[in-house]
């Protein structure tokens, strides 16, 4: 039996800004991929064999195996250098090595510290509460704001240097990961970067991308039926 199905499966939610910069590798490289949902928070048995960290993003790839731990791979970078390798048009890492290792560092800082600024110190405080009927944690979300954020930012406005791309003069996973953590504190909260004009061009620029675009409307449309204008943590 023939089927349609794509043999690249994210597991997870547009909620999710890795999975979103998963889905914005496959998308820059037009390859087709299936978003199968699964609550990280209640994750049903067969998702704790295939992500030891309980985490989403899990990619299968149903090519190599339909079932079990073969075929798949948890973590977002470990995806994205995966599609990268299986499918190098247009290529998402330079190839100068210099330029490489920039990116990945820009990835990872993005991972890291940004999202643990972004993602659990201003998305979590206020969409956790607000699902579960309580008030938004808007002083911590503040605090992150203030105080958490601003260093980060300034290291990533200091690398990027007013240029369009943080390496190797094209687009590469820094910038995929970069505006999609970033646009985890726009799902909740308006995001001026006045502070760091060249971060501000390039957000602007590559939010518009609808390899940024697309993945982040699924996530916008869950979060405005709870949260139909972000705040202003200002
Ligand atoms: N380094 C991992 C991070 C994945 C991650 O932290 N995902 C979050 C959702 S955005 C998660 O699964 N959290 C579950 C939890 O906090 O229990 C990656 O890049 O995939």
């Amino acid at each position: 039996m023939t089927t349609n199905r794509p043999d690249l499966v994210l597991y997870g939610s547009p909620l999710s800004p890795f999975l979103r910069k998963a889905a914005g590798v496959c998308i820059a490289k037009g390859v087709e991929f299936e978003i199968e949902g699964v609550n990280v928070f209640a994750p049903p048995p067969w998702f704790l064999e295939i992500s030891p960290m309980k985490r989403i993003p899990v990619l299968r790839d149903r090519s190599v195996a339909e079932e079990g731990v073969a075929g798949t791979i948890p973590d977002s970078s470990a995806i994205c250098a995966y599609i990268e390798k299986k499918h190098p048009a247009p290529a998402l890492y330079p190839e100068d090595p210099m330029a490489y290792a920039e990116a990945l560092f820009i990835e990872e800082l993005a991972d890291t510290s940004l999202a643990m600024a972004g993602g659990l110190g201003i998305f979590r405080p206020i969409f956790f509460a607000i699902t579960k009927g309580e008030e938004p944690g808007l002083d911590k979300a503040r605090d992150a704001w203030a105080n958490q954020l601003p260093p980060i930012l300034d290291i990533l406005e200091k690398r990027l240097a007013g240029r369009a791309f943080f390496a190797g003069d094209a687009l590469s996973i820094a910038d995929i990961t970069v505006t999609c953590v970033l646009m985890q504190i726009s799902l909740v909260a308006e995001t001026p970067l006045a502070r760091w004009p060249g971060l501000a061009a390039h957000f602007a620029a590559m939010k518009a991308l609808p390899l940024i675009a697309n993945p982040y409307a699924g996530a916008e449309k869950i979060v405005r039926k709870a949260l139909p204008t972000p705040f202003d943590l200002t």
